[in-house]
């Protein structure tokens, strides 16, 4: 079937899905909104139909430019945006102007609106400081921060004003009409590795249950109700693995992981046999328990393997429902010129890249409105 006949299909089809009078599936939180309720509703409609891709801070830089306006790495390669973009969080907590990727978050809050306005989907990562040293999320040098933001914690208190800033940020999220802008928020990322302050090393498996449930329950109690959360560990070697630290179904509405690779033979044959295997766990969990499957983040840095779209990544994700992949980020910094993982124009992975997006269950943001 021709890309366009089956985009007219899925147009069909999700047009059919949310004009249905009552949204079939719910997420999390029984008091989202109303806009909330149908963005989750369409990514149950979409997920059945195709894959979007997804590109981390796709329109703020890319590869060797800063701020030019609508204006996207992946646009500049294909003539469309991806249908879904992400953003990075760290240092709204600090109150600080900016992420730790230099990003305004007044900047950020205008590309979500356009992403909006564009039909598009926003999802946001935040890798917040380490509140005991100041340093940044990966200084696992303790072992006790989770503990000291819990109740009772030593900084639990300042860990409030910290939720309460993200918070702000959510609620500042509002389309002309003023209604909230829903996005999905994936939250304390890759724990199932020794990386960030939460994880697997960090903490305790209760620990971070109690950690991601006082979050929600913190923005909820604030009055936040347009996040979709997603849940999303580094690869797992068992489904065990994977469940350990769940916080449960009723705080999860989207199960994903992340998962890198480079060129390396031996690297890539580890890839595809981890994409598979994390891939069937939380396809078969989401199915069952009406939640919704994502690729939170994959890649190959630089993507020198001029095939990696097509004849690595498409085959394995094209046998799973799932509604995203997304991309990591396009480093703009002059001193990280080979951090990419989308082919800039002129990129010699550009032409596989494209070829990889019109395949018919591959959708961008045009072939989801
Ligand atoms: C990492 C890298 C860093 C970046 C961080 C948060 O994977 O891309 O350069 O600061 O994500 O976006």
């Amino acid at each position: 079937m021709d890309k366009n006949m089956y985009i007219l299909l899925v147009l069909l089809f999700i047009i059919v899905s949310c004009t249905l009078s009552e949204p079939s599936y719910n997420p999390i939180d029984k008091k989202a909104t109303k806009e909330t309720k149908q963005l989750y509703n369409r990514l149950v409609a979409i997920r059945d139909i195709g894959i979007m891709v997804g590109h981390q801070d796709a329109l703020a830089y890319g590869h060797n430019w800063y701020k030019e306006k609508d204006r996207s790495d992946v646009k500049d390669v294909v003539g469309d945006y991806p249908a879904v973009i992400g953003w990075e969080l760290g240092h709204i907590e600090l109150d600080a102007e900016f992420n730790l990727d230099s990003v305004y978050f007044t900047d950020i809050r205008k590309y979500i609106k356009e992403t909006q306005e564009r039909g598009g989907i926003t999802t946001v990562s935040w890798h917040g400081d380490n509140i005991a040293t100041g340093n940044t999320s990966w200084d696992c040098n303790q072992d006790t921060i989770v503990s000291s933001v819990l109740p009772n914690g030593i900084h639990h208190n300042e860990y409030l004003t910290w939720l309460n800033r993200l918070g702000d940020f959510f609620l500042s999220l509002k389309d002309e009409s003023g209604n909230f802008i829903p996005i999905v928020f994936r939250m304390y990322h890759e724990h199932t590795g020794g990386w960030f302050w939460w994880g697997n090393k960090q903490c305790s498996p209760a620990e971070y249950k109690s950690l991601w449930i006082m979050t929600v329950d913190f923005l909820r109690e604030k009055g936040v109700h347009n996040l979709i959360y997603a849940y999303s560990p580094a690869t797992v070697k068992s489904e065990e693995e994977f469940f350990k630290r769940y916080p449960g179904d009723d705080y999860v509405d989207i199960l994903g992981y992340d998962c890198y690779t480079t060129n390396v033979p031996s690297v890539l044959e580890q890839y595809r046999k981890d994409m598979d295997f994390n891939l069937s766990i939380i396809t078969r969990y989401a199915q069952k328990s009406d939640k919704i499957a994502i690729i939170g983040e994959t890649g190959m840095e630089s993507i020198p393997n001029t095939s990696f779209f097509t004849d690595e990544l498409y085959p394995i994700i094209s046998k799973y429902n799932i509604a995203w992949v997304l991309f990591w980020r396009n480093a703009w910094e002059v001193d990280k010129p080979h951090h990419y993982y989308i082919p800039y124009k002129g990129h010699k992975s550009s032409s596989d890249f494209m070829k990889f997006t019109s395949e018919p269950n591959i959708l961008m943001n045009n072939d989801i409105n």
